[in-house]
Order: structure tokens, then sequence, then C-alpha cells
């Protein structure tokens, strides 16, 4: 089977999109953003240039939640909508897929695959396409850091995060995602980002701290496939902040 035989309708159509340069995902929590503030959320990133929405964030996010928000993400938008679970009380049938993700950094082995043997059954019966992708978690890491029980990578180390990417790649997974943590007070470092790149050729997610077009420019340059924001919405909506990183990818797309 070839990559792309492998590929679901989402996962097919992020790389179709990636084939044209970075893109930029919108990060929505269910909890703190319910129902029709979730579908407004997205309609406005989507119309600013954002091409998905992601969906999690806190911790004790339920079923009903997930189905609220994603229901009405849906209505609004047609880009994808895409679980980025806490755990299995994340997913719900309403989403188009689920980031299928193993922090690999992580002590506790329930959140580097135990968890998923118990959730893969659910995953299949809700009809969910998987997209499988290795986790990890750069300091200071927050409360992802925290709760993940994480031994974070630290920032000088790039070639530590370079080493954990490429072993994600070669265990399968079709993405990795470089995690500052949400909040972070700064994004992955650039150096860790282009040493990540240069290894691995799956697309590469970063987030965590990303605030302002200055903190996704350096990001991009290092060859960030995806950007992921989530707190400047949260604390700002979708203002000035929001506007200037989705123009820097929309920027290193169309040069
Ligand atoms: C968190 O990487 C995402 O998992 C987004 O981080 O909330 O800091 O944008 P921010």
């Amino acid at each position: 089977m070839t990559e792309p035989e492998r590929w679901g309708p989402v996962e097919g159509r992020l790389n179709a999109l990636l084939a044209g340069g970075p893109i930029h995902f919108t990060l929505i929590d269910p909890e703190k953003s319910r129902g029709e503030t979730a579908g407004a959320l997205a309609r406005g990133a989507v119309k600013a240039g954002s091409h998905a929405i992601l969906l999690g964030g806190s911790t004790g996010i339920t079923r009903a939640l997930v189905d609220d928000a994603a229901r009405a993400i849906r209505r609004a938008v047609d880009v994808p909508t895409i679980i980025f679970p806490e755990g299995p009380g994340s997913l719900s049938p309403e989403a188009d897929a689920v980031l299928f993700m193993s922090l690999l950094n992580s002590r506790n082995l329930d959140l580097v695959v135990r968890a998923h043997a118990r959730a893969a059954p659910l995953v299949r019966a809700l009809g969910l396409e998987a997209i499988p992708m290795g986790y990890i978690v750069v300091a200071p890491g927050m409360r992802v850091g925290e709760v993940g029980q994480v031994d974070p990578v630290p920032r000088e180390e790039p070639v530590t995060a370079a080493g954990y990417a490429l072993a994600a790649e070669m265990l399968g997974m079709r993405l990795v995602y470089l995690e500052a943590g949400s909040g972070a007070p700064a994004p992955v470092p650039a150096a860790m980002v282009a040493e990540v790149r240069r290894t691995i050729r799956v697309p590469l997610i970063v987030g965590g701290g990303i605030r302002t077009g200055d903190d996704a420019r350096p990001l991009l340059a290092a060859g960030a496939s995806v950007l992921v924001t989530g707190t400047v919405t949260e604390e700002q909506g979708l203002g000035a902040g929001f506007h200037a990183i989705v123009e820097e990818v929309l920027r290193a797309r169309h040069g």
C-alpha cells in the first residue's frame, strides 16, 4: 500500500494543502467555547485563513461538550474538525478525525500507549479517522508537561527532539508535534524546529506560546509545516495577534 492509499480523507486533504506550503490550525477548547460560540470562533478563524480546527485543550472535557462544539463547527465551516484528545472522553463521532497521538516523552505508559489500547476500538466504532502522531513536549511544557508526567525536552537540546521525532517517523507515525505547552511564555525554539525539520520527512506541527506574527515567522522559516494557536484567541479573540499569525502562514505559502 502506498502512503496516499493509507490516508483517510482528512489526512489526504491536509497533505494536499501542505504540498502548497505551511498551514495554520486553530485550537478551540470546547469547555471554554461551547456549542455555537465554538462555531462562531471557527467561522471567523477560517475566514481569516486558518486551514483546520483542532478541538481540545482542557482536562475534564466531556463527550457532550465535544459533540456540541463539533456539530456547531461543522455547520459553520467546511475545513476539517479534528479532535486533539485529552483522553478517550474527548472522542466524538461529530468530528472528522482524531490525532491518534502518543505522548512520546511521558513517564506514564498510559499516555504513551496503554490508553490507546483501550481507546482504539472506540475510535473504530465511532467511525473516526485516526491520524497517527508523535507528540513531544518541549520545556517549559506548562500544564500538559505536568499532567502528562513528561520529561520535557530541554530547549537547548534540538538533537534530543530530533531523536524523538525520527523514532516517531520510524514507528510509522505520520505527523510529529513539537509542543511548548499551551500558554508557554515562548514557543519552541526555531533552532529546534530546524533540526527536527532536517531530520524527518513527515509534516511537523509546532504549537504552544505563539502569540504574534513575530513569533510565527522564525518557526515558519525553520520549516514548521503547521502552526497551532489556541491561547491567543482565548485571550484576545480573533484580534490583531491571531490575524498577524495567520497572515505570516499565508505569506509563507504564497511567497
Ligand atoms: C496547545 O500547542 C497548543 O496544545 C496551542 O498553544 O494555547 O499557547 O496557543 P497556545
